[in-house]
């Protein structure tokens, strides 16, 4: 027997790549750019030096364009091309991988373990290696808040997070997802991500509103592992705004 159940080829890739320090992710929407803009967002970011591309959004992604968007950035990136799905209709097996994850403070059972119980089977059969995360949405939340029914965590209260992130964890999920929302005003507090990082084993990842060189240096250096960043990319393409972002990524890696 088995057991646990064993790490897959995208997953040990990334986790490889963080033991030389933290990883950027590049999360682009296909309902958002068409798959041909996607790519070309794809390879910009990847040239920079970001690590994978993440490929989802929280609403309407049809399970053809996320079949499209995933062959076009498959083809154009050697990175990981990861989808973080919305829903059963996002899985396609033209991606490398996708993140199962459980949406921990959801009211909505669904998106903690009801959809994924429909799903999994065919995750299965398609061979498509699925990564065990948990996410967990940090107040404002922004759009995944609201469609994902979520009682979010007060950006005052890490000692909530630290519960969600180490209950994750006990569960036997590999990864922790800690997000404030695409296009939060501000992303996860620094001292939130300290507080979990100090009770965690796996890696954190840490998303939402991020924009700046500092504020990636801040989180970081309080223990974020993965960074990851979709609305400068969507925006600006590889811009400054991303550089900044990668530069603070790759000196925490050099030094
Ligand atoms: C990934 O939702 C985020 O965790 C992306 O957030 O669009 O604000 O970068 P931004």
């Amino acid at each position: 027997m088995e057991f646990p159940r064993p790490i897959g080829p995208v997953e040990r890739r990334l986790a490889d790549a963080l033991e030389r320090g933290p990883i950027h992710l590049t999360l682009l929407d296909p309902e958002k750019s068409d798959p041909a803009t996607s790519a070309r967002l794809a390879r910009g970011a990847v040239e920079m030096g970001s690590h994978g591309i993440l490929l989802g959004g929280s609403t309407g992604i049809s399970r053809e364009r996320m079949d499209a968007s995933a062959r076009a950035v498959r083809a154009a990136v050697d990175v990981p091309t990861i989808i973080f799905p919305e829903g059963a209709t996002s899985i396609s097996a033209e991606a490398d991988a996708i993140l199962f994850m459980s949406l921990l403070n959801s009211r909505n059972l669904d998106l903690v373990i009801r959809t994924h119980a429909r799903a999994s089977l065919l995750v299965a059969r398609l061979g498509l290696e699925a990564i065990p995360l948990g996410y967990l949405v940090i107040a404002p939340g922004m759009r995944v808040g609201e469609v994902g029914q979520v009682d979010a965590v007060a950006r005052d209260d890490p000692l909530a997070a630290q519960g969600y992130a180490l209950a994750a964890e006990l569960l036997g999920m590999r990864w922790v997802y800690l997000e404030a929302g695409s296009g939060a005003p501000l992303p996860v507090p620094v001292e939130m991500v300290r507080a979990v990082r100090s009770v965690l084993r796996t890696p954190l990842i840490v998303g939402g509103g991020i924009r700046s060189g500092p504020e990636a240096a801040a989180l970081l250096g309080a223990g974020a592992q993965v960074l990851v960043t979709g609305t400068i990319a969507e925006a600006e393409g590889a811009g400054p705004s991303l550089r900044a972002i990668l530069d603070e990524v790759n000196r925490a890696r050099r030094g």
